[in-house]
């Protein structure tokens, strides 16, 4: 590790790696709401009343049971099925729903493409469509962090089709040698788009590509939120520790399809997808309910409505919330707008208040 990059300490003693019990029924109420919205998003993009959706059925106790390990000061740097580890954050339903639309709600003033939100407020950075560069990002900021004293760690998520780009080397190359704090969370879906686990790489887990960079690599089933918690407060622990990063293999299946562009039936089998829908981490985790007592099939029923009418609710108020003022696009760019823009502004404000569209 460099001299410059001090070690915050940390009591690793200090480390529960269980789920505390009074968390779990909450855990199964994020996976309950992430599911909703994304049954919902599929929908209204049919409808046509959003551009463009990528769903996370399948991958919510990954993400629900990596994301409640963390502390709300790390940093996220996500890919973009991220949608339950941004609800874990408390992102509003309302606010992500804005950023589909566009709308004037929309902290990105709908400058991004649909379904590519971030929040500096909740640490949650803009999701990241060239496959890999967050990964690198996250590292970078890790060192930053470390430089300056922050006991906090970066995590970056992605998949595992992304395991083959440029920038998964780079990333873990570098926070291999420099012991960066950053926990590479990869969500092995078999997939990537149209192209099947097996044909991405010949080695014999993901996990196993973190030996290369001289850290461990682990690999767990991501249906199981208590296993995917404990790896990653293991993770954040040595991160904090200054033993440097930790990739992790959550083993999960993309339920839906790549995004609203895609159709898996031109690629894959029913057969496969019913041997998947059997580890549908939802019902893995209300059975577990169920059999401890801290949920009645009553219970369930009424979570699964009131979720579907808070999530209704919330999309009639980003729907009916104003479009984005197309005048702020003059905005942002430079902290004092120069002369040639401060003309093209006044000419496109006229040129509205006139209703000839002229743009
Ligand atoms: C650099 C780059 N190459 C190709 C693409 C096209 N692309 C978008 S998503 C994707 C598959 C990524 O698969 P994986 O990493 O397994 O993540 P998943 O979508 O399954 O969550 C590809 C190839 C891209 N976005 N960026
Ligand atoms: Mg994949």
């Amino acid at each position: 590790m460099s001299e410059s990059a001090p070690v915050p300490e940390v009591a690793t003693s200090e480390n529960p790696t269980e789920i505390p019990a009074a968390d779990l029924p909450k855990i199964y109420r994020a996976m309950v709401l992430a599911r909703v919205v994304d049954e919902r998003c599929l929908t209204l993009q049919r409808q046509g009343r959003i551009g463009f959706y990528v769903p996370l059925q399948g991958q919510e106790a990954a993400q629900v049971g990596s994301a409640w390990a963390l502390d709300p000061e790390d940093w996220i740097f996500p890919a973009y099925r991220e949608l339950a580890v941004a609800l874990v954050r408390g992102v509003p339903v309302k606010l992500l729903l804005d950023q589909f639309i566009g709308n004037s709600g929309d902290v990105l003033k709908g400058r991004q493409m649909p379904n590519h939100y971030g929040y500096r407020e909740f640490r949650f950075v803009t999701a990241s469509s060239p496959v890999g560069t967050q990964i690198s990002q996250a590292v970078g900021a890790a060192m930053a962090a470390r430089w300056k004293g922050e006991e906090i760690v970066t995590v970056t998520y992605f998949g595992d089709g992304t395991t083959s780009s440029n920038d998964f080397h780079a990333g873990l190359n570098f926070a291999g040698v420099f012991k960066a704090p950053t926990i590479f969370f990869c969500q092995n879906n078999q997939w990537a788009i149209s192209l099947p686990r097996d044909r991405q790489t010949k080695s014999e887990t993901l996990a196993v590509k973190a030996t290369a960079y001289g850290f461990p690599g682990v690999v767990v089933d991501g249906t199981d939120v208590h296993a995917v918690y404990r790896a990653v407060r293991e993770a954040r622990a040595r991160a904090l520790a200054g033993e440097g990063p930790t990739l992790i293999e959550a083993q999960v299946y993309r339920l839906g399809p790549h995004s609203t562009s895609d159709d898996p039936r031109r690629y894959r089998t029913d057969a496969e997808l019913a041997l998947w829908k059997e580890k549908d981490p939802l019902a893995r985790m209300k059975h577990e309910l169920l059999a401890a007592a801290l949920l009645t099939e009553d219970d369930d029923v009424a979570l699964w409505e009131t979720t579907r009418k808070e999530v209704v609710a919330a999309f009639e108020a980003a729907e009916a919330t104003p479009p984005v003022d197309p005048l702020t696009m003059f905005d942002d760019v430079f902290a004092e707008r120069t002369p040639a823009l401060e003309a093209q502004r006044a000419e496109f404000e006229e040129s509205q208040k006139a209703g000839t569209g002229k743009s």
